[in-house]
Parts: structure tokens; C-alpha cells; sequence
């Protein structure tokens, strides 16, 4: 497969300013018949033909102004046109096999409804068509079918005339707002709505629906109400209204990622729009009200102003992200919402950094565009936007993304515009920031930080790793927030933010007869990795008494990554073992105790670092050395703290359910509780989960339970697995959570278990959401996956080779966990390469797990 470059952008030679497309629509087969109105576009070289991009589809008829014609080739999948004038109308034929249609993308029938997937380059697979986000064109679509089977028609934008004939009725739907093809969408299936309506800022009033099958329906309120504060929101937060007087949401079961924000159509997987108390977890509500945000977010970072070419993906995926976790904060708890954030950022972008997939947020080349969906263009886009913000301020930031949705509202913009708005609008400059943009690779900041008679003296230095395709890599500013601590008062003088914009600098700060304590990087403002000799008794400090919420909780991560580091590479002696866990220990009494915490923030200074970021600390990890060293400080906290603990139990276990922030705070607490128990005293643990498992009147308790049993081998844990299949069997979204706790689970025989799932009647390649809940939650389990034998990498480079043919597109999403090989120690390291080259060498791979394999073993 050929390589695609930034720099070989060309604008297309011909616009489309109206789009006919006319579906006759049936699960086996669909016709659809499109009319293009073509013209010459004027910014663009004259070509005497054009290309229409075609994906595995053949023109039926091709006609242009009407009249049949001989005048087209097909190169490959696309078909060339020759024309003679400046304006012309072309019309093809194509028809289509829905139900065949197992890679989810283009038009594909889903539990006998009919729906679509156009991002980033599924309209192809529909009809021919200039299929890039740089073509914008009005679309006219009517859709018709038989009346039983596909009761609602619903496409993007107004619907304009509906009718009937016998048992076939159709809908003509017209969008006002031209848009590319990737945001085009229909829906035709055996739907029910929950409907409410929202009134704009300047008065217009809005027809909100959320579609679903029929059982469904009392599971929507939150999604509903979710849609409501995000509109009511990104008025307030950006100025953003809607602009149509309908907004659909269609919940679908078979689905490649989250959701989709088609133009007036939100088409989601139903992970994100499904919850209610007994069947959706804490966190389950949280993830529908960020992605029902996000997409709603999407009507104007990203359909209002889209994007030039893919390569600018983060301009809009980037910026909605941060958008979304603007909104999310606001919503609840700002500073846990940070570092959820941040640990989304660490788990799954910084690894990606620092493998052999690193890529700039706004790549420079690629083979097939679904690979660059990645936490990096995405969370890594929103990061540097944030920084933007941090160095502007709030106002001057919003003036500057005021001027870049007045500037380029109905384009098809690049990052570089996106940039220089904020610029101009907001006061800055930022033409070195702007190396963010193109250099990959997570900035290492150097700390050394001392006293030098009344000044307290940072010097800072900076090293951007090489990464494929970059070696030298230019300093870049990093906006730092930090304090100064007196360790007498525990109080600073004000926050302050410096920019260390050189490859290392000097900071001097006067008024200091003694030397305080120096707070960085708080709120996490900037996207790097902090390196600094720290003494522990100092970070016990900050872990009580930072008054920045992220940064106490780095202090109190970095106290335990620290430990669990040296120990993990063996360089701890006894005593070093016993001094360590004792500051951790009386830091984690201290947090348990202290009152001015409120619980869900409390949670997460309790939390433990993952696996993946304690790994992610050193260049050849031992993931087994690490997941006993970590389990057996858990061990040694449970022990210690066993009153603390139980006390804090029962304290939470008192609040009854509610979605309260207190509430949640308390489920969270108690979950965690049972965790460290688990290592320190399993059976016990196993008594009390079975308790809390039984006694559950909500999912968070009960799956929290069931997660913590499946790692104890104990009657409980087979008991409470048998009750929880029989008590939400045909839920398919519980199910997933079934497969997924017995895949993440301490058990030792974790490996047996996921292979025998594979097995389960209810287990199918052919759903994304299950595939992923058995084998991304297994991928993720280092306890399993990082299995000493290598099976682990065996069982997903297997899972690789069989989904490949099914689904590219979620195949190829698996391959990063094979790419952590050179970072590894050196049995595995072997093991899991020999699996990258077992996937390298089968006969037929798709475009999408070609470039991950190839790019990993590179
Ligand atoms: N824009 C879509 C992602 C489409 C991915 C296609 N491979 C969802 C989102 O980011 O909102
Ligand atoms: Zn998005």
C-alpha cells in the first residue's frame, strides 16, 4: 500500500456543490443512485477528468448530463471520468450488500437495522465520490424501503417529504449545511425515541431525539440529559449554537469506536448511550455524558470547520477533546477529572511516544488513516491546546477561538489555521510552540533545584526523545506551573508559571532564607515527564499539604513509583524496603485521615500507579518483578492500615445510592478497599466482596466486587460469576463487562480462563464491543498478557490474524500491545517480537494491520 504525505496536499480540481443520493434500501442489498453537480474549481489546476474514490464497489450505470457514457475508466477501486466542460452532472449507479459488510464501515446491517460509517473513508464503499473532507457539498437523500422492517428513516439534517406506496414508504431528507462526505449518515431500522427539546441562546427550538430499540428506552434519560447540558454549555464555555431545528441520536450494538458526530445524526455505539443504575457503572455514566459532549461538541470543531486533509485530524479530534474535558469538569469534579485525564494521557499516549508508532499530533505520513485515530493526535492534540490556554488565560483564550470560528466557519482548515487564530485573537505568539505540532515524542524535563543565599534557585533542562523519522529534535516552550513551599507555614505566596522555552534554564526566586519546597508541573500543565531528585520526606510534604489537587496526587504517585521502581529492579535492600513502605504507609494514614478531602478526590490519592506507567519508567521492564512488587505493597498497606481501612468501609458503605458526588465518592472508596484487602488477606477480602456483591443495589458495587473475586480463587468468586451471567444474560453491554472482569483478573490462571471464553456461546468475532471486552481487556491485563511463556502474545497475535479478515479496522488496534518489545527485558522481548513476525509473514493483510506490524518491527 502506498504511502500518503502532507506535503503532497493538492486541492481537488472540481467542487460539488450539490449531492442527490436516492437509497432503496434492503438489509442483502441496497441500490443507491447518486447525482453529482460538478464544477471546475477555480483554485485548483483545470483536469480534464475526475477521480471519484470507489472502495470495493462497481457503477452499475454511469451517466453524465443525463446521457449514458463510455467516457470513464476504473484505475484500481476508482472510477476516472473524462469531461469536456467546466460544469457538468454525473449520476452512477452502485448497489450493495449491507449484511456481507462485517468491517462496520460504509452502509452495514446491524441486529436488522441499516446504518452507516463514513469517517474517515467509508462513504467510498457506498458510492464514487471525491471521498475527502475538503469537497463540501449540500446533500439532498431520499430513502425508501419496506415499511416493516425499517419503520424510521432518519439521515442528516431536516426531513423534508415523507410518503408511502403499499408496504414501501420513504423519506426525503435535506441538509442545509455543506459538509464533506465522512459526515454523511442514514439510519433506517426499528427504532423508538425518548424526545425532548432544547431552546437555543437565541430562541430557536431544538428537537432532541435519542433512538433506540424498543427495550431500551428507560435507559436514555442520562444520554438525553447529558445532550441537554452540553448545548446549554458550549454557549456558555464557547459562544456555540446549534444550528438545526432537529438533532438525532441513534444507538447502535455494532460498532468500531465510540460514536460519530454526522452531521444532525449522531450515530454511537450503545456503550455511550445506555445506562441506568443497576446495569451502568459510575464510570459508565461518566463516559456517556464525555462522548455524548464530545460529539456534540464535534457541530462545530469539526463539521462547521473541518479539516483540509486527515493529516489535520488533531484540528478537530484535538480540540473537541479538550472541549469535552472542559465540559466534564465543569459537570463534576474538576481536579479528579484532571487526573483521569492525565492518567489517560500516561496509559495510553505516553507509551505510544515512546514505542515505534511515535507520531507527531499532526502526522506526516500515512498508509491507512483509521491507524492515526491514536491517543496521541487525540489526548496528546487536546494537551497542547491546553497549554495554549494555560499560557493565555481563559479570556484571552476564548478570544481566541472566538476568532477562529468566525475566521474559518464553513472551511475545510488546518491546524496551522487553527494556531494562528488563537495567536491573533488571544495575543500570542507562538511561532516556536508551534514545533508541538511536529515533533513526536514526550519532552523529558530535568529538575535541579537548590539554595543559593535568600534565592531558591530551578535550573531546568529539556531533552525531546528521537523518535522514528526524528532524530534531532528542537527545544520547545513547556509551560511550567509551580510553588514555593515553606516547610515551616505549608503555605506558598501564589502560583506562578514560568516557560522554559531553551534547552535548559535558570530560574532564581528571591526571598527565601530557607530553602522551600518546589511544587511543578501543577494541574499538570504542561505534557512531560518530570525527572528530579527528590527526597522522600519532601514528597511526603506535598502529599499533604499541596494545595494544588494534581499536584498532591503526583506527590503521593511519585512516592510509590519511586519505591515500587528501585524495588522492581532490585536495588532496594531490606531496610530501604521497610523505610519506603513506612512513608507511604504514614502518607496514606494521613490522606485516610484527612477531613478537608472529599472522597472521589480522596480515592485517587489512595490509588495505586498502573502497571503500564510503573513500566513505562524504565527501559527494560520485568512486567512479573513489577506485578509482585506492587502487589506486595499493596499487601503491606493493607496490613498496616486493616483498622483505617475497615473504618473508611463502613463509614462509605453507610451513604445510600445516589449519583451524588458524595455517593460516588463512597462506592469508589469501597471498591478500592476490597482491592488492597485482596492482597493482604484474600479469603477475607472474598468474604467481603461476596457481601458487597450480594448486597449491591447498583453496578458500581456489584461489578467492583465481582472484579475483585475474579482474581481470588475461592467458591465466592465461582458463585458470584454464575449469578452475574444469569442476572443480565441478554444484556449485552453487562455481558461485555463478564467477559472483560474475567479477562482483567489476578487470577493464575487468567490465561486458561480467556480461552475458554473465546469459546463461550456468546462470544462472537463479529462484534466489536465483545472482541474487545475479552481480548483489549486481556491486552491490558500485564498479569496475563506478560504470562512469562509468551502465550499471552500468542493468544493476541492469534486473535490479530483471525480478526484481520473480519474487521481491519479493530485488528490493527491491537497490534500496539505487540510493539512494546524493545522495551521489555529480554525473554519476552524475543517472545513478543516472534509474534510480530508470526502476523508479518501470514499471506493476506489488510492495509490497516500491515502499516501497525510493519511499523512496529521497524
Ligand atoms: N470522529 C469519530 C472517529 C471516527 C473514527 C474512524 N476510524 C469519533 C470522534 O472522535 O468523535
Ligand atoms: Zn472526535
Amino acid at each position: 500500500p502506498p504511502v500518503i504525505r502532507r506535503e503532497d496536499y493538492t486541492p481537488f480540481p472540481w467542487l460539488v456543490p450539490e449531492t442527490r443520493l436516492d437509497f432503496e434500501l434492503g438489509l442483502e442489498s441496497t441500490r443507491v443512485r447518486s447525482t453529482l453537480t460538478v464544477v471546475h474549481n477555480n483554485k485548483a489546476a483545470r483536469s480534464p477528468t475526475i477521480r471519484l474514490d470507489g472502495d470495493g464497489i462497481k457503477p452499475t450505470s454511469v451517466k453524465v448530463d443525463g446521457e449514458p457514457t463510455q467516457s470513464f475508466v476504473m484505475d484500481g477501486d476508482d472510477l476516472v471520468l473524462t469531461l469536456s466542460d467546466d460544469a457538468h452532472e454525473i449520476s452512477i449507479e452502485t448497489e450493495i450488500d449491507p449484511s456481507a459488510n462485517s468491517q462496520l464501515m460504509g452502509l452495514y446491517a446491524s441486529s436488522g437495522m441499516l446504518c452507516t460509517q463514513c469517517e474517515a473513508e467509508g462513504f467510498r464503499r457506498i458510492t464514487f465520490f471525491p471521498d475527502r473532507p475538503d469537497v463540501l457539498s449540500t446533500y439532498t437523500v431520499r430513502m425508501s424501503g419496506p415499511k416493516d422492517q425499517f419503520p424510521i428513516l432518519l439521515c442528516n439534517g431536516n426531513k423534508v417529504a415523507t410518503g408511502e406506496d403499499g408496504e414501501t414508504h420513504w423519506a426525503e431528507w435535506h441538509d442545509p449545511w455543506p459538509k464533506p462526505s465522512y459526515l454523511f449518515a442514514l439510519v433506517a431500522g426499528d427504532l423508538v425515541a425518548r424526545t425532548d427539546s432544547f431552546t437555543t441562546m437565541n430562541g430557536r427550538k431544538v428537537e432532541l431525539n435519542v433512538w433506540v430499540r424498543e427495550g431500551d428506552l428507560e435507559r436514555t434519560e442520562h444520554a438525553m440529559e447529558s445532550l441537554k447540558r452540553s448545548m446549554e454549555w458550549d454557549e456558555e464555555a464557547f459562544g456555540r449554537e446549534y444550528d438545526l431545528d432537529l438533532f438525532n441520536i441513534v444507538a447502535v450494538s455494532d460498532f468500531n469506536m465510540g460514536a460519530m458526530e454526522n452531521k444532525g445524526l449522531n450515530v454511537f455505539n450503545t456503550k455511550y448511550v445506555l445506562a441506568d443504575p443497576e446495569t451502568a457503572t459510575d464510570g459508565d455514566y461518566d463516559g456517556v455524558e464525555g462522548v455524548i459532549g464530545h460529539e456534540y461538541f464535534h457541530n462545530w470543531s469539526g463539521n462547521r470547520i473541518t479539516c483540509r486533509d486527515w493529516f489535520q485530524l488533531s484540528l478537530k479530534e484535538g480540540f473537541t477533546v479538550l472541549r469535552d474535558q472542559l465540559f466534564s469538569q465543569d459537570m463534576g469534579s474538576e481536579p479528579v477529572k484532571r487526573i483521569e485525564d492525565v492518567r489517560v494521557l500516561r496509559g495510553a499516549q505516553f507509551p505510544e511516544d515512546s514505542g515505534p508508532l511515535a507520531h507527531s499530533i499532526r502526522p506526516d505520513s500515512y498508509r491507512e488513516i483509521s491507524n492515526f485515530y491514536t491517543a496521541t493526535v487525540y489526548n496528546k492534540g487536546a494537551e497542547v491546546i491546553r497549554m495554549m490556554r494555560t499560557m493565555a488565560g481563559e479570556e484571552a483564550f476564548r478570544k481566541g477561538t472566538d476568532t477562529y470560528f468566525d475566521r474559518h466557519d464553513g472551511e475545510a482548515a488546518t491546524c496551522e489555521d487553527f494556531v494562528k487564530s488563537i495567536e491573533d485573537g488571544a495575543g500570542l505568539d507562538l511561532t516556536q510552540f508551534r514545533l508541538w505540532y511536529s515533533q513526536a515524542g514526550t519532552p523529558k524535563v530535568s529538575v535541579d533545584f537548590g539554595h543559593e543565599g535568600d534565592e531558591a534557585v530551578l535550573k531546568l533542562s529539556q531533552l525531546v526523545p528521537a523518535t522514528p523519522g526524528q532524530d534531532e529534535k528542537k527545544p520547545m516552550p513547556i509551560p511550567l506551573k509551580i510553588a514555593l513551599f515553606d516547610r515551616e507555614t505549608g503555605t506558598h505566596s501564589g502560583e506562578q508559571l514560568i516557560v522554559l522555552d531553551k534547552a535548559s534554564d535558570t530560574f532564581r526566586f528571591g526571598g527565601f532564607a530557607q530553602k522551600p519546597v518546589l511544587s511543578i508541573n501543577r494541574g499538570f500543565s504542561a505534557p512531560v515527564t518530570i525527572q528530579r531528585e527528590i527526597a522522600r520526606d519532601e514528597l511526603v510534604f506535598l502529599a499533604a499539604k499541596d494545595d494544588d489537587p494534581f499536584a498532591r496526587y503526583e506527590a503521593m504517585q511519585d512516592l510509590m513509583v519511586g519505591h515500587l521502581v528501585a524495588a522492581s529492579k532490585g536495588e532496594l535492600g531490606d531496610e530501604d524496603r521497610a523505610a519506603g513502605r513506612k512513608d507511604i504507609v504514614g502518607a496514606m494514614r494521613a490522606v485516610i485521615e484527612d477531613e478537608a478531602l472529599d472522597d472521589l478526590m480522596r480515592g485517587e490519592l489512595m490509588s495505586m500507579p498502573s502497571q503500564t506507567y510503573l513500566a513505562e519508567q524504565m527501559s527494560e521492564a520485568d512486567p512479573g518483578r513489577i506485578h509482585e512488587e506492587r502487589e506486595a505493597l499493596k499487601a503491606a498497606i493493607a496490613g498496616e492500615l486493616q483498622d483505617e481501612l475497615h473504618a473508611l468501609y463502613d463509614r462509605a458503605a453507610e451513604l445510600p445510592f445516589s449519583h451524588s458526588a458524595e455517593a460516588k465518592g463512597a462506592r469508589k472508596l469501597k471498591t478500592l478497599i476490597l482491592v488492597y484487602a485482596a492482597a493482604h488477606d484474600p479469603q477475607k477480602a472474598a468474604e467481603l466482596a461476596a457481601h458487597q456483591y450480594e448486597n449491591a443495589d447498583n453496578m458500581t458495587d456489584r461489578q467492583g466486587a465481582l472484579m475483585v473475586l475474579t482474581g481470588i480463587d475461592s467458591a465466592e468468586r465461582t458463585n458470584a460469576l454464575i449469578d452475574f451471567y444469569n442476572r443480565y444474560r441478554g444484556n449485552a453491554l453487562v455481558i461485555d463487562k463478564w467477559f472483560s472482569l474475567q479477562a482483567m483478573s489476578l487470577h493464575p490462571k487468567v490465561l486458561e480462563h480467556v480461552k475458554a471464553l473465546a469459546d463461550h456461546e456468546d462470544f462472537t468475532m463479529k462484534n466489536p464491543n465483545r472482541v474487545r471486552s475479552l481480548y483489549m481487556a486481556f491486552a491490558a491485563n500485564p498479569h496475563g498478557f506478560h504470562a512469562a511463556s509468551g502465550e499471552g502474545y500468542k493468544l493476541i497475535a492469534d486473535l490479530i490474524l483471525e480478526l484481520d479478515p473480519i474487521n481491519a479496522q479493530t485488528a490493527a488496534r491491537f497490534v500496539p500491545a505487540l510493539g512494546r518489545w524493545r522495551k521489555l527485558e529480554p525473554g519476552r522481548s524475543a517472545l513478543m517480537r516472534e509474534q510480530l513476525e508470526r502476523i508479518a509473514a501470514a499471506p493476506k493483510l489488510s492495509r490497516d494491520t500491515f502499516e501497525q506490524v510493519s511499523r512496529s518491527l521497524g
